[in-house]
C-alpha cells in the first residue's frame, strides 16, 4: 500500500512509537519557530534546561506579535529575545521584518522537513510541503533541545482539488469552504492533505493561505505536494537548492476523501463569532461596514497586497470606513514600494500598518462599539478585536478592498470580470536578509538581558494523591484560548505570569482569578468545567500556565482541543473528558469535587480505565476519561513536562 505525503514525512522523521493512526508517535523536529508572545516563555524554559545551544537544524525567533510597545514591557521582551537568541544559537528576525509564518515561508521553509512552531498557524508552511505543526512554547523549547516531539499519529484526509478558481474567487474562499464542511471541532489528530489537478493552479502563497486557516478546523496540520510551482517559488527566493519533489504514492490510502471543484466555488465570509460560521458573501451584500483590515499571516503575501492595490487603484476609501493594511513582511513591502502598489494604497487613503500581527491579535485597531469589521485574518472570536460588541467577518483581500470602496459588503462576482485583479509572481523576489540576525558560532560571552517584567518560568507542583476542591467556573462550548487568556491589551504581560494571571477568563467572568486563587490559598484544588471543544484556537500555553498558577488542577470538559490538551499536561493540569452530556449538565459551579487515588487512576487510565470524580455536593460519581500518552501521564505525575525532561537530560 502506497503512502500519503504526511506518512512519508512522518516515517522519515520517526524516532519511536507507532505510525498507526491514533497511537502515540515521537518524531524528530528539523526546524523550530517562535514568536515574541509565546517566545519569551519558550526561551526561559529552554534556559531552564541548562543547555548551551539549540540542537535542532534551525531555530528562528520572530518578533511580530507585540510591536506596539506601550510601556517598557514589549521592548524589554524584544531585547531579551535578541540576546537569548545570540547566546543559544537561534536566528533572530527583528521587529519590522514581518509576520513569522510569512517570513518563514519566504526564507526558511523546505519541503519534506518538519517544523514545530509556538504558534497555531505554523501549518502555513504546509504550502511548501513541510510538515509544520503548532505547539505550546515548552514543546518547542524541548524540540530546540533535540527532544523528539510526541503527537498522535494522524488520520489523513485527502482534499482533492479539481478545476480552477474563477476570477474574484480566491484561496481564502477555498479554506472557508473547507471550514464550512468540516467545522471548527471534531477534526483533532487529522491532517488535511491536498491533491488533485487543481493543486497545479494554485501558487505557494495561495496554498499557504489554505494551510494557514486549516488551523481553525483544529487539524494537526495541512499540506500540499512539492511540485514545479514550489520549485519556482523557492528559486525566486534564491533557495532553489533546497527544493525537493514530494508527492503521495498513486495508491496511497486515506481515511477520507473530500472533493472540491474549484470552479464551482464562490466568495464566502466567516460571520461573527466563529471562523466556522461560513456564508456566501452575496447573502451579506449591502451590510454597512465600518472598518476593513487587510493583512495577517493568512493574507499578507505580495500577491494579496498587489491584488488589493489593483482593486483600490483610482478610488478613495468610503468616508465611513477606516481601512488598514499590514503587508506580511519587509520583502512584501519592498516589492510594493518598487512596483507602485504602495503608492496606490496611500492614494486610496489606506492606513499603512506595520508588517506585524497587530490588529489580528487585537493589539491595536480595535473597532468602534458595535462596528462591523471586515478582515482578511483567520479568527473572529468574540472580543478578540479588542471590542466585545464588534461584529467581525473574515473574507478575502479582494472582497475586503471592494467593501472599503463601497462602504458595504459587496459581492465581487457582481463586478466586471475584466476588473478582477491578477498577479504574476516575480522571477526573483527582492531578497534582503539584513533584518535577520544570525547567531555567533559560540554564544558563551553573550549577556542575556532581562527587564523587570521578565519572570522565572513558573514552577508546577506535582499531583497529590487526593485532589479535593471546588468547581471554580463552568463554561459552555467552544471556549477559545482567547476567552481563557486574552491577548490584545494584556499581551504585554506574557513574560510575567503573576500579573497575566489576573486576567484569566477576563471577558467571561472577571471574578474567576480571585475565586480560584482563594481556593489555592485555602489549600483546595480549583476545577474548570467546560463543554465541547475547550481550548480552541491559539497555541498560547499561558491558557494552561496561568490557570495552573491560580491553582487549577483539572479541566473537566466534553472535549479538549489538541494543542491545549498538550499544554494542560505540560503544566500538570489533568485534561479529563466528560463522557455523558448529562454529567456536564449535572456539574455546577461551586460543587465540591474530590478525586481519590490520583496516581493509581492516572496509571489505570493508560489501560483505558475510567477516571472517577466524586461530587460531594450532589453525591454523584462521574466516570470521565483521561486520554493521555504514557509520557504525558508521567509528566502529570512529575509536576509537568519541564521537571520530567530536566530529570531525563541530567
Ligand atoms: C493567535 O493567532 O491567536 C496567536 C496570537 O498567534 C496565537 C499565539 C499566541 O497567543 O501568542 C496562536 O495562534 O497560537
Ligand atoms: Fe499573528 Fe494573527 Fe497570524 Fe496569530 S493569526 S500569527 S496573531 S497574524
Amino acid at each position: 500500500m502506497g503512502q500519503s505525503i504526511t506518512y512519508k514525512i512522518l516515517s522519515a522523521h520517526h524516532v519511536s512509537g507507532s505510525l498507526k493512526p491514533g497511537q502515540a508517535l515521537d518524531i524528530r523536529i528539523d526546524q523550530t519557530l517562535t514568536q515574541d508572545a509565546t517566545g519569551t516563555m519558550a526561551y526561559l524554559q529552554f534556559e531552564a534546561l541548562g543547555l548551551d545551544r539549540v540542537r535542532n537544524e534551525l531555530a528562528v525567533s520572530y518578533v511580530d506579535h507585540n510591536t506596539v510597545q506601550v510601556g517598557f514591557e514589549n521592548a524589554d521582551d524584544h531585547r531579551y529575545l535578541q540576546s537569548v537568541a545570540a547566546a543559544k544559537g537561534v536566528v533572530f528576525s527583528r521587529p519590522g521584518n514581518g509576520i513569522c509564518h510569512q517570513v518563514h515561508l519566504e526564507r526558511f521553509g523546505i519541503p519534506g522537513k518538519t517544523l514545530l512552531g509556538s504558534d497555531s498557524h505554523t501549518p502555513t508552511g504546509g504550502g511548501l510541503g513541510m510538515l509544520a505543526v503548532g505547539a505550546g512554547g515548552l514543546d518547542v523549547a524541548l524540540a530546540m533541545a533535540g527532544v523528539p516531539f510526541t503527537l498522535v499519529a494522524p488520520r489523513v484526509v485527502s482534499i482533492r482539488l479539481l478545476g480552477r478558481l474563477r476570477p474574484f474567487v480566491t484561496a481564502k474562499d477555498v479554506i472557508l469552504h473547507v471550514l464550512s464542511h468540516f467545522g471548527v471541532k471534531g477534526n483533532v489528530n487529522t491532517v488535511f492533505e491536498y491533491s488533485g489537478p487543481g493543486v497545479d493552479t494554485l501558487s505557494v502563497p495561495e496554498r499557504a493561505t489554505i494551510c494557514n486557516m486549516g488551523a481553525e478546523c483544529g487539524v494537526t496540520t495541512s499540506l500540499f505536494p512539492s511540485d514545479e510551482v514550489t520549485r519556482a517559488f523557492m528559486e525566486a527566493q534564491g533557495r532553489g537548492d533546497g527544493w525537493v519533489p514530494l508527492a503521495a504514492d498513486e495508491d496511497a490510502s486515506y481515511d477520507g476523501v473530500f472533493e472540491i471543484d474549484l470552479s464551482s466555488l464562490e466568495p464566502l465570509a466567516a460571520c461573527p463569532h466563529s471562523p466556522g460560521n461560513v456564508k456566501p458573501l452575496k447573502e451579506l451584500a449591502g451590510l454597512k461596514v465600518d472598518q476593513v483590515l487587510i493583512g495577517s499571516c493568512t493574507n499578507s503575501s505580495y500577491a494579496d497586497m498587489s491584488k488589493t492595490s489593483q482593486v483600490l487603484d483610482g478610488h478613495v476609501v468610503h468616508p465611513s470606513v477606516s481601512l488598514g493594511i499590514a503587508p506580511g513582511s519587509r520583502e512584501v513591502l519592498l516589492h510594493m514600494s518598487g512596483d507602485g502598489s504602495l503608492e496606490k494604497l496611500v492614494r486610496s487613503g489606506a492606513r499603512i500598518l506595520e508588517s506585524a500581527c497587530g490588529f489580528c491579535i487585537g493589539n491595536h485597531q480595535s473597532p468602534s462599539s458595535g462596528a462591523v469589521s471586515l478582515r482578511t485574518s483567520n479568527r473572529n472570536f468574540e472580543g478578540r478585536s479588542g471590542t466585545k460588541s464588534a461584529q467581525v467577518y473574515l473574507v478575502s483581500p479582494e472582497a475586503a478592498a471592494l467593501a472599503a470602496i463601497t462602504g458595504c459588503i459587496t459581492d465581487p462576482l457582481d463586478q466586471d470580470v475584466a476588473a478582477a485583479p491578477s498577479f504574476t509572481a516575480p522571477q526573483h523576489f527582492i531578497v534582503d536578509d539584513s533584518m535577520l540576525v544570525f547567531p555567533p558560532e559560540d554564544g558563551h560571552d553573550v549577556t542575556i538581558v532581562r527587564g523587570p517584567n521578565i519572570g522565572e518560568p513558573p514552577r508546577c507542583p506535582s499531583l497529590p494523591d487526593v485532589l479535593a476542591g471546588e468547581v471554580s467556573i463552568k463554561v459552555g462550548d467552544k471556549i477559545t484560548t482567547d476567552h481563557i487568556m486574552p491577548a490584545g491589551a494584556r499581551l504585554k504581560y506574557r513574560s510575567n505570569i503573576a500579573r497575566y494571571s489576573e486576567f484569566v477568563f477576563e471577558n467571561v467572568d472577571s471574578s474567576f482569578p480571585s475565586r480560584s486563587a482563594a481556593l489555592k490559598e485555602a489549600g483546595k484544588a480549583s476545577f474548570i468545567v467546560a463543554g465541547w471543544s475547550y481550548g480552541q484556537g491559539s497555541s498560547r500555553e499561558h491558557a494552561a500556565i496561568c490557570p495552573m498558577y491560580l491553582g487549577v488542577r483539572a479541566v473537566l470538559a466534553l472535549s479538549i482541543e489538541r494543542i491545549h490538551q498538550a499544554n494542560l499536561c505540560n503544566f500538570g493540569i489533568l485534561p479529563l473528558t466528560i463522557q455523558d452530556e448529562s454529567d456536564y449538565e449535572a456539574l455546577n459551579q461551586g460543587d465540591e469535587l474530590e478525586i481519590r487515588c490520583v496516581h493509581a487512576q492516572v496509571k489505570a487510565a493508560l489501560e483505558g480505565r475510567p477516571f472517577v470524580v466524586h461530587d460531594l455536593t450532589t453525591g454523584k460519581d462521574y466516570s470521565l476519561k483521561l486520554e493521555v500518552t504514557a509520557k504525558q501521564a508521567d509528566a502529570l505525575l512529575k509536576g509537568g513536562r519541564l521537571n520530567q525532561v530536566k530529570e531525563a537530560l541530567k
